[in-house]
């Protein structure tokens, strides 16, 4: 399946190995993540040749094209804040992922649509078995994707 990673930028850094254990384990399972440079140690220079413009338009098509988003919502990021409500109106299936007992924004905890999850985590592992879970899940939806 394509899943569309969702994580902060310029928000901050600070999760960045979680996004990277979660980018990783779905490429492991043959999953396309389009946006895997948001896990990148480098992503300011591997964007850095295109315009603002260029980057929210392609952003936006690969969301469109994706059959879910997991987004790591750690830090509070506009982007993602912004990519997650998106995604809804698209009628797509969003995982949000959070360390536990980090403050979480209340348009996200209290948002009752169906398609969104949140879940919190305390290490690598539990946040694993949350993507694990929300793909066997999406699995069904998509019966036929690989
Ligand atoms: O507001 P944020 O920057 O934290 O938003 C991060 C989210 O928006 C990520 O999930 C990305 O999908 C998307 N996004 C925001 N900025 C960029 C970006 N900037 N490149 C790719 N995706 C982005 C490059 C910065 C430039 C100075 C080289």
């Amino acid at each position: 399946m394509q899943i569309y990673f969702a994580g902060s930028i310029s928000g901050g850094r600070e999760f960045i190995r979680m996004y990277q254990n979660i980018v990783n384990h779905l490429k492991e399972q043959g999953h396309t993540i389009p946006t895997e440079h948001v896990a990148a140690d480098d992503v300011l220079h591997i964007e850095s040749t295109l315009t603002p413009e260029q980057i929210y338009q392609r952003d936006i098509e690969w969301l469109s094209q994706s059959h879910a988003m997991i987004a790591e919502v750690s830090r509070p990021s506009l982007g993602v804040g912004y990519e997650i409500g998106y995604a809804l109106s698209l009628k797509k299936p969003v995982l949000c992922l959070v360390r536990e007992g980090v403050f979480l924004s209340r348009m996200i905890t209290g948002n009752k649509d169906s398609l969104l999850s949140v879940k919190p985590y305390t290490n690598w592992p539990s946040c694993r078995s949350e993507v694990d879970r929300f793909m066997t899940e999406i699995t069904t939806l998509f019966p036929q994707s690989d």
